[in-house]
């Protein structure tokens, strides 16, 4: 299915006058603080967050799984839905490929057609924390941290033949994360569990081409319970240090123990030229893969405050980062369920852009503690849903993508196309 631009604009028509005078009102109000509406919509036009190729079908839990019905089962299928979501919102022109759930049999071919939908690749995702079918030895009690050391060659070959897919296809990234850890004391050997972790991520960076960078993405819990590898920023830090400058943190914000500043963690990689890359989701206890923006609008508008703020002042020359949706559940109709993961990531982008920096820095000069708190929920509560609209409509993108999604029946066309039975592959 592909919907043309010149159906989004018809639709888009009706809306028009009161999008011109939302937008207008908007606009006026933000001169008088100083702010340049211009400017912030340039911005969010701009912004562009990768899909991972996992979230397009309906996700599951470990208790079961609801297929929404018409999802893609090729690749060719899944780069046509993230078209599908691009086109609508303007937002999601990259896709992010978890190997080997999603490998390409012509990388050409691939590549052109997601050339044709204006998808780029974006980072480049191994996985051995399952077995595949064909692989000598078990990833059970670990991967790159395992005692063995085949298994720790097995999982560093892996790395570095996902690095050769991810170059065919033009990507300039790889993300690892690793499940090795352990469930119960006295399973693992702390020490040696990180420097073999180490090691083996060194010989993966010395296969990075010059111009990639490797992200260390880290979790504290699941799959296993007791202690995890790679359970944090810190550790994640010191592994991106031992390998080099290529190598970065990767942040995903389920991966925090309830109550962490996440907002403070992105300050301080981003001061050290650390931060590489970011997964988006919300949670309520976990790693919950919730839409973006779902349950802890607030704590988003500070992260984005934060990586604003550093993006601005180009903190220790921090390289412009990988930003991805790292959400997947089982009720909603994964395409809807990126649109809104999208909205809500430009929200809380186009809030953090109104964040009044000077006026912030004296009030904390000052000691003004009121006026520190005021001056950021000022933006926070400032409605920017007339900024995001105009950054569409600019792209030729739909004025409300869900409305836009709905009205064109995409769901049941893609079953009328695809079946309503399907399963795609991914978690
Ligand atoms: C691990 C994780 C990681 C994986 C993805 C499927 O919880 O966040 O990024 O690649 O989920
Ligand atoms: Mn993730
Ligand atoms: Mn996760």
């Amino acid at each position: 299915m592909i919907i043309s631009k010149d159906k989004i604009q018809d639709l888009n028509q009706k809306g028009l006058a009161e999008q011109a005078e939302s937008f207008g009102f908007l606009k006026l109000a933000l001169d008088k603080k100083g702010v340049d509406a211009e400017t912030i919509v340039q911005h969010l036009a701009d912004f562009q967050v990768a899909i991972p190729s996992w979230a397009l079908g309906a996700g599951g839990t470990r208790f079961g799984r609801f297929s929404a019905g018409g999802e893609p089962s090729t690749l060719e299928q899944k780069i046509e839905d993230i078209g599908l979501i691009h086109c609508l919102t303007q937002t999601a022109g990259a896709v992010s490929l978890h190997i080997p759930w999603d490998i390409p049999s012509d990388p050409e071919a691939i590549k052109q057609l997601a050339d044709s939908h204006g998808i780029a690749f974006d980072a480049v995702n191994s996985n051995t924390f399952q077995n595949q079918a064909d692989q000598t030895f078990s990833y059970k009690y670990g991967s790159l941290a395992d005692r063995q050391q085949a298994v720790r060659e097995q999982a560093i070959a892996h790395n570095q033949e996902v690095i050769r897919i991810g170059k065919a296809l033009g990507s300039q990234s790889l993300t690892v994360w690793l499940a090795d850890g352990a469930s119960f004391p006295g399973q693992n050997n702390f020490r040696k569990s990180l420097q073999h972790t180490q090691r083996a991520l060194q010989e993966i960076y010395s296969e990075l081409p010059a111009d990639w960078r490797m992200f260390i993405e880290y979790k504290p819990y699941e799959p296993y319970f007791y202690s995890t590898v790679i359970q944090d920023w810190g550790t994640s830090l010191l592994l991106a240090e031992g390998c080099g400058e290529k190598a970065f943190c990767l942040v995903d914000l389920g991966h925090h123990l309830p109550n962490t500043n996440i907002e403070q963690i992105v300050a301080t990689l981003m001061m050290k030229g650390k931060l590489g890359g970011f997964h988006f989701n919300d949670s309520k206890y976990g790693d919950d893969d919730l839409t973006v923006g779902s349950i802890k609008p607030y704590q988003l508008f500070l992260i984005f405050n934060e990586l604003v703020y550093g993006m601005n002042n180009n903190e220790a020359n921090n390289p412009p980062l990988a930003w991805m949706i790292d959400a997947s559940h089982n009720l909603k109709d994964p395409l809807e369920d990126l649109i809104q993961s999208l909205e809500a990531i430009q929200l809380a982008y186009a809030q953090a852009l109104l964040v009044n920096t000077p006026a912030l820095e004296e009030a904390q000069i000052q000691n003004d503690v009121v006026l520190g708190q005021e001056l950021l929920q000022d933006a926070y509560r400032t409605d920017v849903r007339p900024l995001i609209r105009e950054a569409r409509l600019r792209r030729q993108g739909a004025l409300d993508p869900i409305a836009a999604y709905r009205s064109f029946d995409v769901r049941n066309e893609l079953v009328r196309e695809r079946g309503l039975k399907t399963v795609a592959t991914g978690l």
